[in-house]
């Protein structure tokens, strides 16, 4: 396979709202990200990812665009945004730019006209149908609560919503929907930025029929109905010919539910589709025992589940197709709180633990803000301290409608799993608001940002920070952390997590206890080693202590 840039990369992940207010509004915005530059170079990170910044009523914080070609003004101007797409190639780095396409904003101009009658030119933009017998035309139920359908009097029907009512989907079907979307691709590509991340792009075709779901009530985009659908390989195809395959970026698509076999398909070197998916097979390990209750839970992820989830991916895709790596993302709890331990004593040894885990196998990682400091889960207690539409809806469906689960225990699943947990404001000092504006922010900060901050983890050589400067850079440095094959060690071991990669005649040994006991592991190697990285400072070779992680060389 010829190597391709973002084969060396490591990406960023700036959720704009929250990384850094400039003009004290107490909202993260486009000048903010251009002072913090020197310290993501710093980093040594190769790309920034910043979620959607574009014309939004911000329901599902931009994850409903109201205009693709506008910037939101709490944000900044089309101007900032040109000036920090300048600044970060100035920086020596990469932008990648969220494509939200599934669906739009109901303030989106399309449906605003789609919405009043059946023969505008828009009218087909979304879909539209008839009642069934007085009622929503299946029993698909939405990702953040209620039917999926909701009816416009104006049309009289329904129009198809997976996520929020004010999130209609697109109808991909429609040519002029598809033309529409590479006329947005074109407009940004145009402007320089080096690639998109693809919201639910395995969303976008619908199961011919619209068939009822086989449990009803319960999340509709389970494998085989709605995720991964019969046209998905024809749009991901034409939108290859018709924009990607003219401009030198980088892909990675959103796909819940897919398996590797779909990402083999949609990565492969052949299949001219996109470069990589976020695949959800490793963040979906803990769902409630009753469906119903969806992704909402509190047990904790049982590390032999999590290797063989991690593992079938870097075994099925080797030499076929490519991986993406992450932990963390906006819509995903704190990794050292959900995979390891958020205790002060284990804190920064399980982060850098964790890192190092996920950083030594194949694939494109993808650093979240904050994962570098190792923030920890805010562990709310009340209701009201949440922002996000997801969590309140699902407590109001569960608890107050549907009577499902009782208050205070969904309150332990809303810490334990809610998406609010990644989206408080970056600490980056120990200041009143951390630095992060001189008003009072957006939303709360993590109460630990006096401990956990950026200033104090560069000023201090064992931080976190320092860890994953160390991952990042060997893996620019090093063509087996690259490309090396996977070899998983135990299975079964439900304490430690080890695996050999292996290139041109070098192994590279990972192991990683995730306990916060002291145990004793001997991989025996015929060859002499040499210790590349740990989180601890002396080695005491077949001894794992606390959180204790290792990567040895074999050369
Ligand atoms: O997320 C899609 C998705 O399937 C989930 O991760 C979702 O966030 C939800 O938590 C399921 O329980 C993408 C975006 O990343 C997310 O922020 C958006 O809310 C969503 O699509 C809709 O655009
Ligand atoms: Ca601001």
């Amino acid at each position: 396979m010829t190597h391709k840039w973002w084969q060396n990369a490591v990406i960023y992940q700036i959720y704009p709202q929250s990384f850094q207010d400039s003009n004290n509004d107490g909202i993260g915005d486009l000048p903010g990200i251009v002072k913090r530059l020197p310290y993501l170079q710093k980093l040594g990170v190769d790309v920034l990812w910043l979620n959607p910044i574009y014309q939004s009523p911000l329901k599902d914080n931009g994850y409903d665009i109201a205009d693709y070609k506008k910037i939101l003004p709490v944000y900044g101007s089309m101007a900032d945004f040109d000036n920090l797409l300048k600044q970060i190639h100035a920086h020596g780095m990469k932008l990648l730019m969220d494509l939200v396409v599934n669906h739009t904003s109901d303030q989106h101009r399309w449906f605003q006209e789609s919405k009043q009658s059946k023969d505008n030119q828009y009218a087909d933009y979304y879909i539209w149908r008839d009642p069934v017998n007085g009622h929503e035309p299946n029993n698909w139920h939405a990702a953040f609560g209620g039917s999926a359908w909701t009816f416009v009097p104006e049309r009289g029907q329904y129009y198809l919503h997976l996520f929020a009512p004010g999130q209609p989907d697109l109808n991909w079907e429609n040519p002029a929907v598809r033309e529409s979307v590479w006329n947005i691709m074109r407009f940004w590509l145009d402007k320089g930025i080096d690639g998109f991340r693809m919201d639910v792009i395995n969303l976008i075709s619908k199961p011919a029929g619209l068939p009822d779901a086989p449990e009803p009530g319960t999340y509709p985009l389970t494998e085989g109905l709605v995720a991964d659908g019969p046209k998905l390989d024809d749009y991901l195809r034409e939108m290859n010919e018709k924009v990607l395959s003219h401009y030198d970026v980088m892909t990675v698509g959103e796909m819940p539910s897919s398996k590797p076999e779909d990402a083999i398909n949609y990565t492969g070197l052949n299949s001219h589709e996109l470069n990589m998916v976020f695949q959800f097979q490793h963040v979906a390990l803990e769902p409630n025992p009753d469906k119903r209750l969806g992704k909402w839970n509190d047990q904790p992820v049982k590390l032999p589940e999590l290797k063989k989830a991690l593992s079938r991916w870097q075994k099925a895709l080797d030499g076929k197709g490519w991986n993406s790596l992450y932990w963390n993302n906006h819509d995903q709890p704190r990794a050292v709180s959900r995979f390891a331990n958020d205790d002060p004593k284990y804190r920064v040894r399980a982060a850098k633990m964790l890192g190092t885990t996920l950083h030594m196998m194949q694939g494109t990682p993808f650093v979240f803000e904050g994962e570098e400091l190792g923030m920890a889960n805010v562990h709310y207690t009340h209701l009201d301290q949440y922002e996000d539409l997801e969590s309140i809806n699902a407590y109001h469906e569960l608890v107050d409608e549907k009577k499902l689960v009782d208050g205070p225990t969904m309150l332990k699943y809303l810490a334990n799993i809610s998406r609010d947990n990644a989206r408080t404001p970056m600490p980056w000092d120990d200041s009143q608001n951390a630095g992060f504006s001189d008003a009072t922010p957006w939303f709360a900060l993590n109460p630990t940002y006096q401990q956990i901050n950026a200033k104090a983890a560069v000023a201090d050589k064992d931080s976190v920070f320092y860890h994953y400067q160390k991952l990042i850079q060997l893996r620019h440095d090093s063509d087996l952390v690259k490309f090396g094959n996977y070899d998983e060690i135990d299975p079964d071991d439900a304490e430690v997590f080890a695996y050999r990669r292996h290139y041109q005649g070098d192994t590279l040994l990972v192991m990683s206890n995730f306990t916060d006991k002291t145990l004793t592991r001997n991989y025996r190697q015929a060859r002499a080693a040499k210790l590349v990285l740990s989180n601890y400072d002396n080695d005491q070779g077949v001894t794992l202590r606390p959180y204790e992680s290792k990567v040895y060389l074999f050369n």
